[in-house]
């Protein structure tokens, strides 16, 4: 079994614990297992093998001893008897906006709804009102929640989309005669979501390689094979598409297949105007064909610049390739600090000391703590007396750690009323104050716009957290007025972040790019709750490079030294 599937497992374990109504911190602890094993790097599959299970954090004795059960025998008791009693299908009815696992067990022991189309149906011919506790109004409100739901769309996250493709590529570079492979499509341009995986090979004799590919252990079924491509669904419930061509057609089969479908369209009618036909095996000048070994040849075959993938959506980049003016996009290596992370202060696992250490492991120079204030009651916020107790802490650690900087930071709730959680000469003694909404998001625009606007103004504010509020499939953005909310960063030099967690990346790329050409500042996060939280910073930079960003334009690219000369604009 894959980490996602084990993960999603001990995931559906605790939402059927919960509309079960069993106490808080039984679930919590199938939740907080379930996060851990899914964002655990390596196969929990070999962990197990070798007796180390309880290495995964959040993994003790109870839950150990159950994925022993689940990966020795291919069930779990446990959770076969909990689906006996409490249909699993209930579990997506907790998706819409409005209903929790009461109301959720309410509604399946009055009126008999076990899924989505059921309570759909039922809010629709108003058989709600007779349930405890449902007034018109929140039919109503569950109604405009399924609504949204049903436009949010289930594509895949790049952050799960990714290792998965890695692992297929690995698998793949161990083929008969394969001598490339990269990933393609959405996937190579870091978009952050992704319908399916696209795959690309080069091989001397391609039909041993699809062979190879359908053959795989990840394989579920096989949609189609010919012999030079095919589509696959894995276990994990994802389309692959394989294609395969010889290693000389190489940088055509790339460019071809990495698009996007509008990058395309605008490439191959500029290459017909010059008399050029462009394919995935090369470009044909007067019917003859040139293949491309190389991507970047294939571009300059064409008076282009080579593209970065993440840029090639039809926004500007071909002018800019074709006048030489692409930008030097930011990268991995360009990022010296990290700008949000939690630790054992609010809602993190880990102490200020180890989050510091696994930071300055991955080469980062300083990073902010943002433990979460008071007003979001259910982390055990920061008030003041615990934040000044922190700054010993984070005091010590600085001592310990030097020349590596840990700044002192917060991540302050902006609260419903439009006030900040902490008082001003509070705040005045942070290092930087990143502040965020994660109340009362449904709010209309005015209001929104109010507390933001407030925040923004607020001279100790430098950061707007995930100004949007989003999770990727879950939860629609906030309704905000992005344009009114730039203009006032950019006036008062506050920063905009981009989340990197896989569910958020908020701000996206398109939104990014906006505040950039108004001047704004961006700030990259990886928002960690633990160490190994700390790589979605990768996330971030793809996303950074989606909106055309350099290091210029990045506060974590940053020496500690120019840093705080920011933070003293
Ligand atoms: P996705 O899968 O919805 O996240 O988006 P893409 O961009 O990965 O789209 P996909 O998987 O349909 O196709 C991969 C790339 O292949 C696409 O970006 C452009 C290129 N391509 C080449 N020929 C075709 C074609 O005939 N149809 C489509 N849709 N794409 C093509
Ligand atoms: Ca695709
Ligand atoms: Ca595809
Ligand atoms: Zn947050």
């Amino acid at each position: 079994m894959t980490n996602a599937e084990i993960a999603q497992l001990f995931a559906d374990i605790a939402d059927m614990l919960e509309i079960q109504g069993e106490d808080r911190y039984r679930y919590l602890a199938y939740r907080r297992a379930a996060d851990e094993l899914g964002q655990y790097p390596g196969s929990v599959e070999a962990l197990w093998r070798d007796g180390r299970l309880e290495e995964v954090p959040g993994v003790g004795k109870t839950i150990a001893t159950k994925i022993d059960e689940l990966l020795s025998s291919g069930t779990l008791k446990f959770y076969e008897r909990l689906r006996q009693e409490v249909p699993p299908s209930l579990i997506e009815v907790l998706r819409v906006p409005g209903v929790g696992p009461k109301r959720a067990n309410l509604l399946w022991k009055t009126l008999g709804i076990t899924d989505l189309a059921m309570l759909e149906a039922a809010a629709k011919e108003g058989r709600l009102k007779g349930v405890k506790g449902l007034g018109a109004q929140t039919a109503q409100n569950i109604l405009k929640g399924i609504e949204a739901l049903h436009s949010l769309g289930d594509r895949t996250l790049l952050g799960t989309a990714l290792p998965l493709a890695e692992t297929l590529l690995d698998a793949l570079r161990q083929a008969p005669g394969v001598v490339q492979a990269e990933m393609g499509g959405s996937l190579r341009r870091r978009q952050e979501t992704v319908g399916d995986i696209d795959l690309l090979c080069a091989a001397g004799d391609t039909a041993p390689v699809v062979q190879f590919f359908t053959e795989l252990p990840q394989v579920r079924s096989v949609q189609s094979a010919g012999a030079n491509k095919a589509t696959v669904i894995l276990h994990r419930d994802l389309s692959v598409d394989l294609i395969v061509l010889p290693p000389a057609s190489w940088g055509s089969l790339l460019q071809h297949f990495t698009g996007s479908q509008a990058h395309n369209v605008e490439l191959r009618s500029a290459a017909v105007a010059q008399g050029l036909h462009v394919s995935e095996w090369g470009i044909t000048r007067d019917g003859v064909l040139t293949p491309y070994a190389d991507e970047a040849a294939h571009y300059r075959a064409l008076g282009l610049d080579w593209i970065p993938p993440e840029l090639r959506e039809a926004e500007g980049e071909l002018e800019a390739a074709r006048e030489g003016r692409l930008p030097h996009l930011i990268e991995l290596g360009d990022v010296r600090g990290d700008l949000q992370m939690h630790t054992t202060w609010s809602d993190g696992t880990r102490s200020v000391e180890e989050m510091a250490r696994a930071a300055q492991a991955l080469g980062y120079e300083w990073i902010a703590i943002t433990d979460h204030s008071r007003g979001l009651g259910v982390t055990q916020g920061l008030d003041v007396e615990r934040l000044r107790e922190q700054r010993r802490e984070i005091d010590a650690v600085n001592d310990r750690l030097a020349p590596f900087r840990v700044l002192r930071s917060i991540e302050l709730e902006i609260l419903a009323d439009g006030t900040l959680d902490l008082p001003d000469d509070v705040l005045a003694q942070l290092d930087v104050v990143v502040a965020s909404v994660h109340t009362g998001q449904r709010a209309d625009r005015p209001a929104l716009m109010k507390r933001y606007l407030n925040a923004v103004h607020n001279p100790h504010v430098d950061i707007i957290a995930h100004p949007f509020g989003r999770l990727l499939n879950r939860r629609p953005p906030m309704d905000l007025d992005f344009e009114a909310l730039v203009d006032a960063c950019a006036e008062t030099g506050t920063a905009l972040e981009i989340n990197g967690q896989a569910d958020r990346m908020d701000l996206n790329g398109g939104q990014a790019r906006y505040a950039m050409q108004r001047g704004v500042m961006i700030s990259l996060a990886s928002d960690a709750h633990h160490p190994d939280g700390l790589k979605v910073m990768s996330l971030a930079v793809s996303t950074a490079r989606r909106a055309w960003l350099e290091p210029k334009h990045v506060l974590n690219a940053m020496p500690l030294d120019i840093f705080l000369a920011w933070l003293q604009r």
